[in-house]
């Protein structure tokens, strides 16, 4: 079988909810993948930022296959002998009480808005069934109904209804917006991501998540940082709310938090929040299963082994650099913090961002389009300066191609 026989069975089995570009892999080592044809790409997406270790990091996927061989899932109707030693590590790891274990982003994002809500009602002493929730234009906190009821993307929303009440949309990056709305008594929570990753890699002003997070502590609102895209080393902290030295008062991880082997999302509070939710009110089967548990303590000790969010500040700085002196009219922005980065193309001709990444892809290197106009580069935090210069070289001979 070559590559286009793996996509057409794709085509024909599969539900058509992806447009991928048409290159089948089947090996990942660090910053690379290989293709069924073997031919070698640098991978510039990392499964959007759930590969920040590295592909198939191999003090991950040991910690992974020595758990598997021994105990994988009890459910959270017994206890088992590696959720605490995980939940102890990733509590102190990023400094909070407590922590409440899930499998996906989305998932992650709905814990945090009942804890939010919860909240509202035992401790704020909101009204039952009153508390609102302000959210962002452009925003993208996964697939879930109540998560697209609050998205503004209409591809995301569109023939999914009726949508889930309770949330106020206030512009991204508008700290006048988020002024008004919090007026309303019945606000429980802002729920942000630092970086807006599916918007296009949108970095918004200096201070604005610092000045947010203290206009929410004056109002008593919850500050709920989405930190699944951006989180993990990935923009050259530890965390992107790091940036400006904000503490969210409910933090959310996914993606890397894994090294990408496996879903494992997160959500950490204090006290106060964390255990208004009581025995039977929230869960699942696999959340704080024993492989997780061993596989995400291992992810973030690579981490912090390997110096990523360093590696991250400074490669994030050549990258962009590299990529603001191509002399080419097709660049028109380039933008991110650490290796979260986006180039911002102008269409000729009808050439889009994925036609550039189809030439990419033909030089060898993977990156992805959003939005027809813009491409996003993150690679794997392991890649050194050597071969990001490698990379930058592709990069700049795939867009000076359309010249
Ligand atoms: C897809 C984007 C990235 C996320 C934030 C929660 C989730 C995500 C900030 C949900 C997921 C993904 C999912 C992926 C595309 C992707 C994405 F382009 F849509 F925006 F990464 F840039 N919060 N992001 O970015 O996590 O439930 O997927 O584990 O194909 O939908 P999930």
């Amino acid at each position: 079988m070559n590559s286009k026989d793996y996509i057409a069975r794709e085509n024909k089995f599969g539900a058509h909810n992806y447009h991928p570009l048409p290159v089948v892999l089947e090996k990942g080592e660090g910053i690379f993948v290989w293709d069924v044809e073997g031919k070698k790409y640098f991978d510039f997406l990392s499964a959007y930022s759930a590969v920040n270790q590295g592909h198939c990091h191999p003090k991950i996927v040991n910690a992974m296959i020595d758990q598997a061989k021994k105990l994988t899932l009890t459910s959270r109707a017994f206890h088992n002998d590696k959720l605490g030693k995980y939940e102890e590590y990733i509590t102190k790891y990023f400094g909070y009480d407590k922590v409440l274990p899930m499998n996906t982003g989305a998932e992650a994002d709905e814990t945090a808005l009942k804890l939010c809500r919860k909240w509202a009602y035992n401790v704020k002493g909101i009204e039952e069934n009153k508390a609102k929730i302000i959210v962002c234009e452009g925003n993208f906190h996964g697939r879930t109904i109540t998560i697209i009821s609050m998205s503004t993307d209409p591809d995301a929303k569109k023939g999914f209804g009726p949508y889930t009440p309770g949330f106020e949309v206030i512009p991204y990056n508008d700290l006048n917006a988020l002024e008004k709305a919090l007026e309303d008594p019945n606000v429980a929570g802002f729920l942000v991501e630092p970086i807006q990753g599916e918007a296009g890699v949108f970095v918004p002003d200096e201070g604005y998540l610092k000045k947010a997070s203290e206009m929410c502590k004056a109002k008593n609102v919850l500050f709920i940082a989405d930190e699944v895209q951006t989180g993990i080393a990935r923009t050259g902290k530890l965390l992107a709310v790091d940036h400006e030295n904000v503490r969210p008062d409910i933090l959310i991880l996914g993606k890397a938090i894994s090294g990408g082997v496996m879903p494992v999302s997160a959500v950490l509070a204090d006290d106060e929040i964390m255990l208004t939710i009581k025995p039977g009110e929230h869960g699942s089967t696999f959340g704080g299963n024993p492989v997780a548990a061993e596989v995400a303590i291992a992810a973030l000790e690579v981490i912090k082994d390997e110096k990523l969010a360093e590696n991250a500040e400074k490669l994030g700085k050549i990258f962009r650099d590299r990529m603001k002196a191509i002399k080419s009219d097709r660049i028109e922005i380039v933008r991110g913090k650490g290796l979260l980065n986006a180039v911002v193309i102008k269409p000729i001709d009808g050439k889009t961002a994925m036609d550039v990444c189809l030439k990419m892809a033909e030089n060898g290197l993977l990156a992805k389009p959003t939005h027809d106009h813009i491409i996003r580069f993150a690679p794997p935090l392991v890649i050194n300066e050597e071969q990001l210069n490698e990379a930058c070289a592709i990069i700049e001979k795939s867009i000076l191609s359309f010249e």
